[in-house]
């Protein structure tokens, strides 16, 4: 992590004189965001979006209680309008002559496979995927789980649902069956959208057989899946090679393709649902962060125009799938709402070589690109000449999304892949804010490399001590939000208390991210990471509960446990102890095993959360009290074993060195 004191890059005059916001303007801005944000975000809401019914003025913008001993936890914005998220991100386009734009240019995983769609082309589709939903009977308020692949069907779907005002749950396309299943479990939808497959580097993924396989599950566990909306993608997977079940399935092509392309928008209360997304946390399954209609629209399209310095003629690139909070807030939701014109990429940046993301940028011209920082560590590593064979002059602005930026990716980004031109804006946030909160913004922030930089408007950070006791100045403890924000989740969908005791369960009134922070002298946020037990793979967040209870559940495996180690490209990978049943020696007899427990954890989550090691472990440091001391296993998975600090307090102590001595043969 670089000190304050070193080096600087202040924004490029001409970056300055056509920015959105500009200079001291932002510090003025963010003011008034605190002071009186009333006035603030009925100015934003007014210019940003279109609104059937505007909020009431006789009250506050925003109504809330973040204290739970002064009873439930309850945010609303807003109050009292209506829109259509749907409307606003296609409709209102077309009506004022955009029907032409194209507001997609997919780029499918081989170089020869390309495609467009305009703004008119989208309204139709949206229209058509929208008289199908509602000719099976979904309407307003309904669940609709969502698996596919990025192609434009995807958002497509995402947006119909928003147009009837269906919620849309949309599940990365890398989950599991068993993932699948337990989130459609969980919300217990009418009808899945799927794919025949996808194709992601030189491997097919069919999709269509893992749905098939989740919901067997979920008929076994009770709950029958009506309809399943497969979109045949023959040019990853092929239509003949998957099952059909008749009277449960139905293509795509021949149920949406045939519907009309008009279909009348519903006006939704400010705080109607608008989708569900499951993420993990530190304890029990994936929990549904849910996000409302206003606050979550008027954040996304405020953060998209202003950090991306959005201005028609940008063709802006968002690598992220629509399966996280990225790919909802920034592919389906706030590029639409400007009208901007994007790339959605179904392959994968290595493919069919690591030139690819930039043959992209100078084919399509693409002047925004956001990335995660895993993107970029992996891109860097295969060398700078697959990056200077391509011009990249289009470009003019980078993001970075998902974990921290080391300061080493950071200047390789900024100096190679921008050739020193081009601003990278380092955006913190998470699935639960919906939109960006700690981020520079092009025309007014000096950028320091590692660091998020400054508060977005209307987010007021603070940092705490492990007390509660608030920070001022210079100094470094647990990042927490302390007061509302638009964009804010609202609950955790079905478990409200779940919601209370994560979020402001720590610390009285208070907003609590998870991540721990340090600020600098000048003001500036440098994130260092979670605090709690959720690992930052590949900027996914995966739950080591999760992990370990997959773990658990293979016959052989007694106890296990499971901690973050850094890798080079990852961030962080997976490590996990695993004590064997009674029987069992440590290192086990059966080679095999060892497969057998990662492919437990595949199966039960997905390849994301593979474990990159499993450390054979006959007993695992205790406290008397019969806690996993996982601050020490930390120590040993790294090889810090000096710095291990006091271990006087556990059961048996003896086993941290028993641990050590196995390390090398696990
Ligand atoms: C948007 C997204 C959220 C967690 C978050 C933090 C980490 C995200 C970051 C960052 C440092 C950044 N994180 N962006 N850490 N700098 N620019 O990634 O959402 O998947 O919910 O993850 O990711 O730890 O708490 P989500």
């Amino acid at each position: 992590m670089v000190k304050s004191d070193e080096k600087v890059y202040p924004p490029p005059d001409d970056v300055v004189s056509s920015a959105h916001i500009q200079g001291k303007e932002y510090s003025e801005l963010y003011r008034q965001s605190i002071e009186n944000p009333d006035v603030f975000w009925s100015l934003q809401a007014n210019k940003l979006l279109t609104w059937n019914k505007k909020w009431r003025s006789d009250t506050a913008i925003c109504a809330y209680n973040f204290d739970t001993s002064l009873g439930p936890i309850n945010i609303r914005w807003f109050e009292g309008s209506e829109l259509n998220l749907c409307y606003n991100a296609v409709d209102r386009h077309v009506e004022a002559g955009y029907g032409d734009r194209v507001a997609f240019y997919w780029e499918g995983n081989d170089v020869e496979q390309d495609g467009k769609m305009t703004y008119q082309e989208l309204q139709n589709l949206v229209c058509q995927i929208s008289n199908y939903l509602k000719s099976v009977g979904i309407k307003k308020g309904d669940d609709v789980t969502i698996y596919m692949p990025m192609i434009p069907e995807l958002p497509a779907a995402m947006l119909a649902c928003a147009r009837i005002g269906a919620v849309h749950s949309v599940v990365f396309a890398g989950f599991s069956a068993e993932s699948l299943a337990s989130r459609i479990q969980d919300s217990k939808p009418r009808l899945v959208v799927t794919a025949t497959g996808s194709k992601r580097g030189p491997k097919e993924i069919p999709l269509k057989p893992i749905v098939d396989e989740a919901l067997d599950i979920c008929s076994k566990q009770g709950h029958m899946v009506e309809k399943c909306l497969v979109y045949d993608h023959h040019q990853a997977v092929s239509k003949e090679s998957v099952n059909f079940h008749s009277g449960r399935d139905v293509w795509w092509q021949d149920a949406v393709l045939t519907q009309s392309t008009s279909c009348p928008v519903e006006r939704m209360d400010a705080e109607a649902p608008l989708f569900k997304l499951y993420t993990s946390g530190s304890t029990g399954k994936p929990k549904a962060v849910l996000h409302t209609t206003a606050g979550y629209a008027v954040g996304a399209a405020a953060t998209f125009k202003y950090v991306f310095d959005y201005k028609p003629g940008d063709i802006y690139w968002c690598t992220a799938d629509c399966g996280w909070i990225t790919g909802h807030s920034y592919v389906t939701y706030g590029p639409l709402f400007s009208c901007a014109s994007q790339v959605l990429f179904e392959g994968v940046p290595t493919w069919p070589d690591a030139g690819r993301c930039w043959q992209i940028v100078d084919k399509l011209k693409v002047t925004i690109f956001y990335t995660a920082p895993t993107a970029i560590r992996a891109l860097n590593a295969k060398g700078d000449s697959y990056v200077t064979k391509y011009s990249r002059s289009s470009l003019r602005l980078l993001g970075s999304v998902g974990e921290p930026i080391n300061p080493e990716a950071w200047r390789w980004y900024y100096e190679v892949v921008g050739n020193s031109r081009c601003p990278i804006m380092d955006t913190w946030w998470q699935t639960e804010t919906g939109a960006h909160m700690i981020t520079p913004l092009v025309g007014s922030t000096p950028l320091k490399p590692g660091s998020a930089t400054l508060p977005f408007f209307g987010v007021e950070p603070c940092i705490c001590d492990e007390k509660g006791n608030e920070i001022h100045g210079e100094g470094e403890g647990l990042l927490m939000i302390k007061r509302p924000w638009p964009s804010i989740m609202r609950t955790v969908a079905g478990n409200h208390d779940r919601f209370e005791k994560t979020y402001f369960g720590m610390f009285k009134g208070m907003y609590f991210t998870g991540d721990g922070c340090r600020r600098d002298s000048d003001g500036y946020y440098w994130i260092i990471g979670r605090v709690d037990d959720v690992i930052n793979v590949s900027g996914h967040r995966i739950g080591t509960a999760e992990v370990e209870s997959a773990l658990v559940g293979h016959p052989a495996c007694a106890e296990a446990a499971v901690v973050p180690v850094e890798h080079a490209i990852k961030g962080q990978a997976i490590y996990a102890f695993v004590t064997l049943m009674e029987g069992y020696s440590h290192p086990p007899q059966d080679p095999t095993l060892k497969e057998a427990l990662i492919g437990a954890v595949r199966k039960a989550i997905g390849a994301i959360a593979t474990p990159d090691f499993i450390h054979w472990a006959p007993g695992l440091p205790k406290t008397r009290s019969g806690k996993i001391m996982r601050r020490i296993l930390r120590k040993i998975a790294g090889k810090e074993e000096e710095s291990l600090g006091d271990i006087s307090t556990l059961a048996d102590p003896s086993v941290v060195e028993t641990l050590i001595a196995l390390r090398e043969n696990s």
